[in-house]
């Protein structure tokens, strides 16, 4: 999967906790029955692409989407976590390593997060400005534009938004709870209202999943591609995105800064229209290694 002659640096990390790595694709749905980890450790690879972006390899697998009523966070699912169903995703891909970052959105569309706050409205509040914060005040169809600049340049990779299953596999990274932290405390892991100060924060600073992600639980909202719909009845099953039927709202994913912890679960699902801009909005892409 390493794209030729693109790959500016290539780093391989040693994780004890990749273990869902590791797994073929049978073992990781034997994962999500509460089957144990055997396999010790595995090899996180990480790139970083021409275009800046930090990407890290999620491999194919198995997982369980949704919230299964046995689980402790059942009482926090919604009717639209449902039915819990398994999802195959037979390609791994590369996805952003953190959330796209405010200097990542200048270099590529040439505007600031106040510009973007501005296209909106000048007399909303900015939720922290830096070269390191993630962008926000990015609509859908705004973050579809910066993927096909990206695309544009032919630098190795097919960018993209993730799917929804793509995210909430890449999210879990393996975990069957609320949050991929667990068993320890999400305040590893993410920022919501309680520990965020009221405002989002440099992208990185938590501790990442076990597939290396920082920032999936919190900071800010993700775009996703699909369409949203009010329940997985009829959702792909192979990973790909939900598009047509349903909403014509677009899918957003891990909870932000402004919002209590329940919206963090790696499970939720939310959705906006595609022109809607929030403090609170922003987005990670996908990439794929062209052939
Ligand atoms: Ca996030
Ligand atoms: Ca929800």
């Amino acid at each position: 999967m390493r794209p030729r002659d693109t790959v500016l640096r290539l780093t391989l990390v040693t994780s004890a906790v990749a273990c869902a790595l590791a797994l073929p694709p049978h073992h990781s749905a034997a994962r999500q029955d509460g089957g144990g980890c055997a396999t010790p450790a595995s090899a996180v690879t990480s790139v970083t692409a021409p275009s800046g972006i930090e990407l890290v390899y999620v491999p194919p697998g198995r997982f369980l989407m949704g919230v299964e009523k046995r689980r402790a966070d059942s009482r926090s699912r919604t009717p639209d976590e449902l039915p819990v169903h398994k999802v195959t995703i037979r390609r791994g891909f590369h996805i952003g390593k953190y959330e796209v970052t405010q200097a990542q959105w200048k270099a590529v569309m040439g505007a600031t997060a106040a510009r973007q706050r501005d296209k909106a409205n000048p007399s909303w509040r900015m939720a922290g400005e830096g070269d390191d914060y993630p962008v926000y005040y990015v609509n859908w169809d705004e973050a579809q534009e910066f993927i096909h600049r990206l695309n544009s340049r032919a630098d190795g990779f097919t960018y993209r938004l993730p799917s929804e299953a793509e995210w909430e596999y890449a999210c879990r990274a393996g975990s069957t709870d609320a949050f991929a932290s667990q068993p320890g405390p999400l305040d590893a892991m993410g920022w919501w209202n309680d520990n965020s100060g009221g405002q989002a924060h440099p992208v990185g600073q938590k501790r990442p999943n076990a597939f290396g992600l920082y920032d999936m639980h919190g900071n800010v909202w993700e775009w996703c591609q699909d369409n949203y719909h009010e329940s997985y009845v009829g959702a792909p099953k192979d990973g790909s995105a939900w598009l047509g039927g349903g909403s014509t709202n677009r899918v957003m994913r891990g909870g932000s800064w402004d919002y209590d912890s329940r919206h963090l679960r790696s499970a939720n699902r939310e959705s906006l229209p595609p022109h809607t801009r929030g403090n609170h909005i922003g987005f990670r892409v996908v990439a794929v290694a062209r052939p």
